[in-house]
């Protein structure tokens, strides 16, 4: 494995983060010092002259290995530790002169991208949409996933969707036809009906009003290369069995109020 500068084992990489996630369990989020002088934390990898706030990365809720084998390890290191943060960082750094911007919680912002300066406004778009899209892909997987929605989720990709099985051939579609990078994704829709759609680039279905994503899937090569190489379809294929259905249901809980 090749490593810049200093040799770091996966073992000590990833008992950092989880050290580290477990010092943030007890206190939020908001509160964290990203660096925070630790030798290997995910902030140390991402842009270093990028200001520490006013937006964080938040640790995964589960382990760098949890999702094995379907993601794999280092996947999930580099994604979350690499890609995520830099997002992060360089989000960070677009609206270091622009308060009101940085007040803003990161989804009401790529809600309100028309009132972006025009010379940060694509900086803002992709790199709070990369913010956004990947908070919510960590928190809709989870290690055993798979499982099925509660009633009322299952009820409604029933009637508007045709099923879950269709559903996920819908999803898996959207993936595959994105052509590049992008997200496929379940929105409920302006009309509080389940869609399936995809979005190019780090765009959120919330950005152009298309809906709000209850669940969606990074179909960047940088999610599935290391272990599925070119086969996205074989990645969104094995996906499905660590998603976190209860949590796709809340976003649908809340979605519909
Ligand atoms: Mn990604």
């Amino acid at each position: 494995m090749h490593r810049i500068q200093r040799p770091i084992s996966r073992r000590g990489f990833t008992g950092a983060c989880a050290a580290l996630a477990a010092g943030l369990a007890a206190r939020p989020i908001a509160t964290r010092a990203a660096g925070g002088g630790r030798a290997v934390s995910p902030a140390s990898l991402a842009i270093q002259d990028a200001p520490e706030g006013p937006f964080t990365l938040a640790p995964l809720p589960y382990d760098y290995a949890a999702l094995e084998p379907t993601i794999d390890t280092l996947t999930m290191e580099i994604h979350h530790g690499k890609h995520h943060a830099a997002y992060v960082a360089n989000l960070n750094k677009a609206v270091a002169d622009a308060p009101d911007l940085g007040a803003m919680t990161p989804d009401d912002l790529i809600q309100s991208l028309d009132t972006v300066p025009e010379a940060i406004r694509g900086t803002v778009r992709n790199n709070a949409g990369g913010h956004v899209n990947h908070t919510l892909f960590w928190e809709i997987m989870v290690p055993g996933g798979g499982g099925a929605p509660d009633a009322a989720l299952a009820a409604a990709i029933e009637a508007d969707l045709g099923g879950r099985a269709a559903a996920q051939e819908a999803v898996n579609a959207a993936g595959l036809g994105r052509f590049g990078s992008g997200w496929a994704w379940i929105v409920v829709g302006p009309d509080a009906k389940l869609a399936v759609l995809a979005t190019p680039n780090q765009d959120n279905p919330l950005m152009d009003g298309l809906g709000t994503p209850i669940l969606g899937v990074d179909v960047w090569e940088h999610a599935y290369y290391l272990k599925h190489q070119n086969k996205r379809a074989d990645y969104l294929a094995a996906w499905w069995s660590v998603v976190d259905w209860s949590a796709v249901g809340q976003r649908y809980e809340a979605a519909i109020g």
